[in-house]
């Protein structure tokens, strides 16, 4: 079943523990090694207007029905793009989300899109922006991938594999 549910935004949207967890772990975080970036997609030329690159999973934790999506896009048009939906086979939604540490409590909402100006790489990584994934339909298991469709502006739709990996992993690995 497809799920297109990018809308309905609700602020301070607590996530699961797993999502928690891995984002409180992880603000202190930093991403120098971007540069590594390896487009998985097929879309991933230079010359496409949107690349993705580096998309990841943690496996699931046991018990626990959530899991999320990390990954770079990078704009390489001329003209503002926006991340409208995502939909995934294996979850029951997927959605933007982002973690904001709100009086010490890292907390989630939902955010209804993304822009993203021309040139620019928004990287969505453990501790800010994450795909959401809610209702799996089965656990996520380090060596899995699944499939995921990212829907943007401009008539931009783009299908890509996601990779599992352990969730000590903390970011997508370079080697
Ligand atoms: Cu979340």
């Amino acid at each position: 079943m497809m799920t297109k549910n990018m809308q309905g935004g609700s602020i301070g949207y607590l996530c699961g523990l797993v999502c928690i967890g891995l984002c409180f772990a992880l603000l202190v975080y930093s991403t120098s090694d971007m540069a590594n970036a390896q487009n998985i997609d097929a879309e991933s030329e230079k010359t496409a207007p949107v690349t993705l690159a580096r998309a990841w999973s943690p496996e699931t934790i046991p018990g626990r029905s959530n899991s999320v999506v990390y990954l770079d896009i990078q704009n390489n048009s001329d003209e503002i793009i926006q991340l409208t939906s995502v939909s995934s086979d294996i979850a029951r939604s997927a959605k933007l989300h982002e973690s904001l540490l709100v009086d010490g409590m890292m907390k989630m909402q939902s955010v209804p899109s993304l822009s993203i100006s021309p040139g620019e790489r928004v990287s969505l990584k453990p501790g800010g922006l994450h795909l959401m994934l809610m209702g799996l339909k089965k656990p996520l298991a380090v060596g899995d991938s699944h499939r995921l469709v990212l829907d943007f502006s401009k008539g931009h739709t783009i299908e890509l594999e996601v990779t599992v990996f352990p969730i000590s992993q903390l970011s997508f690995p370079d080697n």
